[in-house]
């Protein structure tokens, strides 16, 4: 008979979702979706409810294996933990001991979003050891640095609340791929009389049904959203009062949008004015009304000010109206856990690289240079910019690099050492969402296959063969967990919540009313429309424009969203058939490109090879390569990274991944 087990979801998706696993013997045979998060509402994506083609296909690393032939041949030998943690640690002795800890350099970002496997057991170790320090940069460091700039950690409107929205906002978000459970509320609220305006380059199924849809060109979200704060100060529809008694900057705020009017914007973007002008006047005339903001407007050059200027609308604009009026963005805010001072993270001096430019570290980096990666939680071959230089550096003889992975990924097979990973249902995980409200904390749900380790366990062994093991480390998943709730100052209400039912919720409750129920949480305590410390960040000054970055030679905007078949990379071995890239039918027509042509996409960073799909979904002058493809899904091997400058937002030091301007033309 097979038993339901309690799990979560801790994959890098804003929903979180709780789930009932179904076990039979040894094996997960079905997921689903509980309602025990309110979000998940009992149903779930088709990626999780299929995993077990994760979990048992061919791609499992079951053993550690040591590379025995060529880098990157695929001949490998099955060697045992013992062993593996032996060459491991004598490896980081070693190069410690000649280059100095520095030339270690952990390699993670987005596996898992759980406090067990990052950011806990992990970190101590390696900043123990004294090792360089990765600053995770791919995703959400420009819009995070925007929203904590403007509103400090205050959490936005509840996903479910949007059905009581009278106009919705989804900018430079997919929901239909990326948080499912956002698609439903929207129709809902839609039956209920709701307007929607989707703002994003691609005709999203969100975008083909809504009642505007501004096709931005990439990375001129801040023009447009500049522009709308003008037109609300011009206009007279600036809610003056809440800006006089809740906010700061209004009028320097109000000096610098002067330069974008609604046709100045207009002709950025690539829109038409007159639609500009009535997405202006929905938004002022709706109550309530919520913005979704989505990572979409941050991954380029202007996106850390964009986000500011997209999140200064509800101020500007006197949206704080009530349940469901303001935005939403990343709700981590809601959550006062600290895993790093639980797990006693602290260690020598050291210094930073960042993710975004890898290949530059792996390839340039002096001082020392990095002899030692050790990659986990992070597929960076698939993910990271320049995907050529980051190619490069790990072909380097001179560089020894660990995989701790589930599955055999682009970057393993390119490895010395690869170590079988769990998954999230074989490990405990306590993992809070950044859309829903909700910390899960989860039992292994079935057994792992071979010898499958946790994140937790690996660094405990790491940290123990090191002797950087302290006699107060919390070391297993209770313990660990134990430490990061009593560190924070509602952890025995958590506590209990999870021992309840394996899910708690925070204190500001599922239901937030920005300004009513939550307020900003600034220094002063003020929404601040143009934060000094953006100011000083920003190359120029928070909301200044930086132009598009096409050539006559590269003319055309490569953008690679998320698709609904992986998360990033994850499940990207399950994706069979090539890639196909998406060329408006008027840049098709202008190269010749019949349906299905093969082509080379490329600029001077690199190329790429595989068909092309001619599609009205998206805008003239840009193109679309999903993000996370594996390298099987092209011809030449190549994927989106390798025409994506490893090129700095102008907040946070992020991923300027739509900034990749390209040409295409039909391969001979
Ligand atoms: N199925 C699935 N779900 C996921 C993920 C996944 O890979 N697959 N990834 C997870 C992760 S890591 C994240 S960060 C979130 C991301 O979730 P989303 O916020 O939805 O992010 P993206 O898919 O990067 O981009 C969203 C939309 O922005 C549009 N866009 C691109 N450039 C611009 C621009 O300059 N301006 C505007 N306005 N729009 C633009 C794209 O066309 C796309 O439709 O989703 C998470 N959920
Ligand atoms: N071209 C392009 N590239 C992008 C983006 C884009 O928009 N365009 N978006 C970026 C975004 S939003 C993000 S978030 C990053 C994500 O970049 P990555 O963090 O590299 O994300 P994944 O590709 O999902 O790789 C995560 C890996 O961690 C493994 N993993 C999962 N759980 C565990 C665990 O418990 N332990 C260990 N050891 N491993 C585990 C998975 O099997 C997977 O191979 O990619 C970025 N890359
Ligand atoms: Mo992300």
């Amino acid at each position: 008979m097979p038993e339901i087990r309690r799990s979560a979801c801790p994959l890098d998706c804003p929903d979180a979702c709780t789930l009932d696993v179904e076990v039979e013997g040894d094996r997960v045979v079905a997921v689903r979706g509980s309602h025990v998060n309110p979000v998940t509402d009992g149903f779930i994506c088709g990626k999780v409810a299929r995993i077990d083609r994760h979990l048992y296909g061919p791609e499992r690393v079951l053993t550690p294996l040591l590379r025995a032939g060529a880098r990157g041949e695929g001949r490998w030998t099955a060697i045992s933990w013992d062993e593996a943690l032996d060459r491991s640690a004598s490896a980081l002795r070693e190069l410690a001991a000649e280059h100095g800890p520095r030339t270690v350099l952990p390699c993670t970002y987005g596996g898992s979003n759980g406090y067990l496997t990052q950011d806990s057991h992990d970190l101590r170790f390696f900043t123990r050891l004294g090792a360089s320090r990765i600053l995770r940069t791919l995703c959400a460091m420009p819009s995070g640095r925007a929203q904590v700039g403007l509103y400090g950690k205050m959490p936005g409107v509840a996903l479910t609340d949007y059905v009581h929205a009278r106009l919705i906002v989804v900018w430079g978000c997919n929901p239909h791929a990326t948080g499912i459970h956002l698609v439903p509320r929207i129709k809902e609220a839609r039956a209920r009389g709701a307007r929607l305006v989707v703002v994003d380059p691609r005709r999203t199924s969100l975008a083909r049904q809504a009642d505007l849809h501004l096709a931005v060109r990439p990375g001129t979200d801040l023009p447009v959203a500049l522009a709308l704060l003008r037109w609300l100060f011009a206009s007279g529809r600036a809610d003056r009062d809440f800006l006089a008694r809740r906010c700061t900057g209004v009028a320097e705020l109000e000096r610098r949008v002067q330069p974008w009017t609604l046709e100045a914007a207009a002709s950025e973007a690539g829109l038409d004015p007159v639609v500009l002008e009535a997405f202006a006047r929905l938004y002022a005339d709706s109550d309530p009304a919520v913005i979704r903001c989505g990572w979409g407007v941050e991954r380029n050059r202007n996106g850390g000010a964009a986000t500011a200027a997209i999140l200064a609308l509800p101020a500007v604009g006197g949206k704080f109206t009530g349940r469901a009026g303001g935005y939403t963005m990343s709700n981590t805010g809601a959550w006062a856990l600290d895993s790093e001072r639980a797990a006693g993270v602290d260690g020598p001096p050291t210094r930073d690289v960042n993710l975004c430019q890898l290949g530059s570290a792996l390839t340039e980096l002096q001082d020392p240079r990095v002899h030692m990666l050790f990659v986990y939680n992070c597929n960076p071959l698939a993910t990271v910019p320049d995907q050529e230089a980051v190619r490069r550096g790990l072909m380097r003889d001179d560089l020894f690099t660990v995989v701790h992975d589930a599955v055999m990924t682009d970057t393993a097979t390119l490895a010395d050492l690869v170590l079988p990973a769990t998954t999230f249902l074989e490990n405990d995980e306590l993992t809070r969402g950044y859309g829903s409200l909700i910390l899960n904390r989860a039992r292994p749900a079935a057994p792992a296959p071979g010898e499958a380790r946790s994140n937790a366990w690996l660094f405990d062994r790491l940290l123990e063969r090191m002797g950087l093991d302290r006699p107060d480390d919390a070391v297993d998943a209770d313990s660990m967990t134990r430490a990061i709730l009593e560190d924070a100052e509602e952890g025995q209400r958590l506590a209990e919540e999870l021992a309840e039912c394996g899910a708690a919720i925070p204190a500001v409750g599922l239901h937030p009313v920005q300004l009513e129920t939550v307020q900003p949480r600034t220094a002063g305590g003020t929404i601040d429309l143009v934060p000094e410390s953006l100011d000083a960040e920003c190359p120029g000054l928070l909301y200044d424009y930086a132009p598009d970055p096409a050539t006559e030679a590269y003319p055309l905007a490569l953008i690679s969203p998320a698709s609904t078949r992986t998360i990033s990379s994850t499940f990207g071995q399950l994706v069979t058939g090539p890639a196909r890239l998406l060329v408006h039918p008027e840049d098709a027509r202008e190269r010749e490109l019949a349906e299905g042509a093969m082509v080379r996409i490329f600029n001077e960073l690199g190329e790429v090879h595989c068909p092309v799909q001619v599609s009205t979904e998206v805008r003239p002058g840009v193109v679309l390569l999903p993000k996370g493809l594996w390298a099987r899904r092209t011809a030449n091997g190549a994927t989106s990274n390798s025409l994506i400058p490893a090129t700095l937002t102008d907040l946070g030091g992020g991923g300027c991944f739509n900034d990749a301007r390209v040409q295409v033309e039909a391969l001979a």
